[in-house]
């Protein structure tokens, strides 16, 4: 009885997922050991849009361990970084206007999400763009792909 309720309710937890599943939204966790739940993102280049949620499923405050979620070309990711470096917490840590930002999240701590939506039309299918926090020194462990397929 109890055996057969738990398969019930896995199956339909599982159908519940392929129903709402959208591939143009993406999401990923962070957490207090600096670290991004994943190191790839991809989305079909059929999206004219893209969604991503960042969770941070830790408990220290954004001004000690906080996250956000940059991406940008390669190339790009080490200026934005000193610059948002300079534009300090209450900026996102995002130089304001930056045109080498493809889209960024806000600066997020413990038990927060966040999301951003960016237009694909300025993006390459098949091109490997940086995703990565932001927040001082995480780069080197925050730090993945995105790519349109
Ligand atoms: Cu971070």
């Amino acid at each position: 009885m109890k055996k057969s309720a738990l398969l019930t309710g896995a199956i339909l937890l599982l159908s519940a997922n392929i129903a709402y599943a959208d591939e143009c939204k993406l999401s990923l966790d962070s957490n207090d050991m600096m670290q991004f739940s994943t190191k790839s993102l991809s989305a079909p280049k059929s999206c004219k849009e893209v969604t991503v949620k960042l969770n941070h499923t830790g408990k220290l405050p954004a001004n000690v361990m906080g996250h956000n979620w940059v991406l940008s070309t390669e190339q790009n990711m080490q200026g934005i970084i000193t610059d948002g470096n300079a534009a300090g917490l209450s900026n996102n840590y995002v130089k304001p206007n930056d045109s080498r930002v493809i889209a960024a999240t806000k600066v997020i701590g413990g038990g927060e999400t966040t999301e951003v939506t960016f237009s694909t039309s300025k993006l390459k299918a098949g091109n490997d763009y940086t995703f990565f926090c932001s927040f001082p020194g995480h780069f080197a462990m925050m730090k993945g792909t995105f790519t349109l397929k």
